[in-house]
């Protein structure tokens, strides 16, 4: 008897273009484009197995070994259905009038019909503080995409970023390695806000991410709700998503294609710092960042500013998601020297600081 199950793995992605608010909730649509950089590397990863057997009697998802409820019109069962629809129109109508040679062929030809389980797993450290939704509905989309032969050249890594933004706008960024951009889109239908690969990771090897993790507790506002009040009450945002992003987006996308790191640093920082004063002129606020988050930003700069002095331009480039933890962008060269700056500043016996993580690119000794 034929077994139908496929695996498949997607990374964490931390934006350097932030993506703040949507302008339709249910399809997930952005109100601005956003750009990341994925941490390609095995530790930071959501793995699922999916299987469709006929003798399912319902679709069901286990994550970490926990099932969790597939909620009716919610945004698990919708990637699941958005898979199934697409097996069915791409594979199944389309060879619906071809003859079939054997019985095994037909039930493959099937196999959006049957029920599907489905294991998922985040084997990243829960101390790295992390958002596990961008890799974990990118590894749901892909591991269906396997399972149902929804593959390069049928398939693009753009036409599942499709599927994978309902589930959570940023796990659209998580199907390409490397440096990808989410472009917002203009159609109400959501058919073009996906994303594409703006280079991939051998473009620009030298690229490190240091993972500060500052705390490891959960945030106090959710980017879901956080990101629409936002919307509905900043007047800052309408500047942010007008003006601000658009010139960002091409800005840094030139930097990324000539790896200019000065450039990338310094409108990384500047994103970083839009989002939060967004998240501030937010009512009620919204408070990420605290006080060894600020302190980072400190020596940051202050590091920028001497080796400046040096004429050697900027060498650190911090950013923050929706929670105190730092990323620092950095070349190669200069990580070594990074890390034992920022443990110097924040030794972890002091209780405040907990643990840097190196990622991206090659390994950090
Ligand atoms: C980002 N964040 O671009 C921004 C920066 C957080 C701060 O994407 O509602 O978990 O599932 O679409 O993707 C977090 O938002 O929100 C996020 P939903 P998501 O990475």
């Amino acid at each position: 008897m034929s077994v139908y199950q496929a695996t498949a793995s997607a990374p964490v992605n931390i934006a350097v273009i932030k993506y703040w608010g949507k302008r339709d909730t249910k399809l997930i649509l952005p109100t601005n484009s956003s750009l990341s950089v994925t941490l390609d590397q095995d530790h930071l990863r959501s793995t699922t197995t999916s299987r469709a057997d006929p003798a399912f009697t319902q679709d069901t998802l286990w994550l970490n070994g926990k099932i969790d409820e597939i909620k009716a019109g919610g945004r698990l069962e919708t990637c699941i259905r958005e898979m199934k629809r697409l097996r069915k129109e791409i594979i199944e109508d389309k060879d619906a009038s071809a003859p079939k040679a054997n019985q095994v062929d037909l039930r493959s030809l099937q196999l959006s019909e049957y029920k599907v389980h489905i294991a998922s797993y985040n084997n990243f450290p829960t101390a790295a503080g992390l958002a596990s939704s961008a890799s974990g509905f990118a590894a749901l989309v892909s591991s269906l995409a396997q399972l149902y032969s929804l593959v390069p050249p049928l398939v693009s890594p753009s036409t599942l970023s499709l599927i994978a933004r309902q589930g959570s706008g940023s796990a659209c960024r998580s199907l390409y390695g490397g440096f990808v951009a989410w472009e917002q889109g203009v159609r109400p239908d959501g058919s073009d806000s996906l994303a594409i690969e703006v280079a991939p990771q051998a473009h620009w090897p030298e690229m490190h991410a240091l993972i500060c993790v500052v705390s490891d507790t959960k945030k106090g506002t959710s980017s879901t709700s956080g990101m629409q009040r936002t919307v509905e009450t900043s007047t800052l945002l309408q500047h942010r998503i007008k003006e601000v992003v658009p010139a960002r987006m091409a800005a840094i996308t030139t930097a990324i294609q000539q790896r200019d790191f000065d450039t990338f640093a310094r409108i990384t920082m500047a994103d970083s710092n839009s989002f939060h004063a967004v998240c501030l002129d937010t009512e009620p606020p919204i408070f990420y960042l605290n006080d060894v988050s600020r302190a980072i930003i400190s020596v940051v700069v202050e590091y920028n500013r001497l080796s400046v002095e040096r004429g050697e331009g900027y060498k650190a480039a911090y950013t923050y998601d929706a929670g105190p933890n730092a990323v620092i962008y950095a070349l190669e060269k200069d990580i070594k020297e990074i890390i034992q700056l920022v443990l110097a500043y924040f030794p972890q016996t002091a209780g405040e600081f907990k643990d840097v993580l190196g990622v991206f690119g090659g390994s950090v000794q």
